[in-house]
């Protein structure tokens, strides 16, 4: 079973879109693991973003995603974490199709509301830097039998 981690970025939360981005991926049928409310710090935003260090956009990215608090979550399920990247849409909101969060609801690159991990290394990286361990939760989804056959 993947875990994927799931970022509200603070537009999101600044517009409110906290509800929306959670209610799409629970109704999707992935199961939340954990989730918390917090203000990253720099350093925080400069491990989760290693991958970008160096490029033209990175530094105003680190600004970005400092700006205000965030919502992180993990979410959990079979191709967890493609199903959150088709949710979320593509990176360039301009090309996101309609129906997808980014498609919806943003219109830039640098304001695209919600990251989702690329990979099943990323993921649990991204995990990691978090949640501890015991901050995700072991629970029974009485509707699994419904959503997985
Ligand atoms: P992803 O969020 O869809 O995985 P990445 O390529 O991993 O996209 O880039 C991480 C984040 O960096 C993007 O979501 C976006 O916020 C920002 N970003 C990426 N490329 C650019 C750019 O060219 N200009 C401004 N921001 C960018
Ligand atoms: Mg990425």
């Amino acid at each position: 079973m993947e875990q994927t981690l799931v970022l509200v970025k603070p537009d999101g939360v600044q517009r409110g879109l906290i509800g929306e981005i959670i209610h799409r991926l629970e109704r999707r049928g992935l199961k939340l693991k954990g989730l918390k409310f917090m203000q990253m710090t720099r350093e925080l935003a400069g491990a989760h973003y290693e991958a970008h260090v160096g490029k033209p956009f990175y530094p105003g990215l680190v600004d970005y995603i400092t700006s205000g608090p965030v919502v992180a979550m993990v979410w959990e399920g079979n191709s967890a974490i493609q199903i959150v990247r088709n949710t979320m849409g593509v990176t360039k909101p301009v090309e996101a199709a309609p129906g997808t969060i980014r498609g919806d609801f943003a219109v830039e690159i640098g304001r695209n509301l919600v990251h989702g991990s690329d990979g099943v290394e990323s993921a649990a990286r991204e995990v990691s830097l978090f949640f501890a361990p015991e901050e995700l939760v072991d629970w029974q989804r009485d509707a699994e039998r419904w959503i997985r056959e």
